[in-house]
């Protein structure tokens, strides 16, 4: 597959990142993922591959691998992230309160999540090839208080939502409830659980609010790299449990993301890219 990656990068309309490379982070293009040793690559462009090995024969692989695009795919996904006159990605708006929410047309997305989750991390990471746009990240609990809305020319909006849980509840019912149940031009929610922790009863409580609204989200399993594999999969496979027996609007495969390390942003990418119909698939990916 990776043998793909030359022709890829020397096809004509592959756009040139305008940022300077020194202030891009070396594992935010595709192009930089591509040529480290095979194994590495591929568990940063398909997370799941990396922990197969650990998994019992008797489980069923096919959820986990539902939305499988191709390089070529996440190429073509890749091309929107990049910002440029034509296409110019920016942060827009912030809101406190529905009233305060920007009229927009372009399909738009939202992450949402507990407190500290990592769901401004996992936007930074996504926005990694527009690295002056600023995305705000803490270690403190609570830190994003509005809704905040970056737009990616006039393909699609992302929202960077309040974490609930610890100190934030006001806001989530506040702001995050009536955005899901009013937004009209929601496409897709990203539900983020913490996965060196797992699924907590905060989870819980939001996962069954989307139930409710009933539009389509994804789980999405944040910091995979802050855990060993035994931990990862343990959780990974509660969380299939739940979204086996306790969800109809749910993606069945949760995607899995270290912002850190960079471990399913391209992945992720092409997800939004999809769903979000600015890209088309060139193959059996779906969602
Ligand atoms: N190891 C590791 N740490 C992460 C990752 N993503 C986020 N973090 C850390 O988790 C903390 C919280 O990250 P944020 O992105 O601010 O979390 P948030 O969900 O936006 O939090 P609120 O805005 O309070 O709702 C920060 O210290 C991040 O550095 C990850 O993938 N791996
Ligand atoms: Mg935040």
């Amino acid at each position: 597959m990776f043998g793909l990656r030359l022709s890829l990068w020397l096809q004509p309309g592959t756009q040139v990142c305008p940022v300077s490379w020194h202030s891009v982070h070396k594992l935010a293009s595709l192009q930089k993922a591509t040529v480290l040793p095979p194994k590495k690559a591929q568990s940063l462009l398909y997370p799941f591959s990396a922990l197969e090995a650990y998994l019992d024969r008797s489980v069923d692989r096919t959820q986990f691998q539902l939305f499988h695009p191709s390089l070529e795919d996440m190429v073509e996904a890749e091309k929107l992230f990049n910002s440029s006159p034509s296409h110019k990605i920016d942060y827009y708006i912030s809101a406190e309160r529905m009233d305060h929410v920007p009229a927009l047309k372009p399909p738009e997305v939202c992450f949402i999540g507990r407190s500290n989750v990592g769901k401004s991390s996992l936007i930074k990471g996504l926005f990694s090839l527009t690295p002056q746009i600023e995305v705000r990240v803490s270690k403190t609990p609570g830190h994003t208080k509005k809704m905040n809305f970056f737009r990616v020319g006039k393909a699609f909006t992302i929202v960077d939502m309040p974490g609930y849980g610890h100190r934030a509840p006001k806001d989530f019912v506040d702001m995050v409830e009536p955005y899901l149940l009013t937004r009209k031009n929601l496409v897709r929610t990203f539900l983020l659980v913490d996965g060196s922790v797992g699924f907590q009863k905060a989870d819980m409580i939001a996962l069954e609010m989307c139930e409710e609204i009933r539009r389509p989200y994804v789980l999405v399993v944040t910091k995979i790299d802050k855990c060993g594999y035994g931990t990862l999969l343990t959780n990974l496979l509660d969380l299939q449990e739940v979204v086996k027996t306790r969800t109809t609007s749910c993606f069945p495969q949760p995607l899995l993301v270290s912002s850190l390390h960079f471990e399913g942003i391209y992945l992720l990418r092409c997800f939004i890219a999809h769903v979000t119909g600015s890209i088309r698939l060139t193959d059996t990916a779906q969602s």
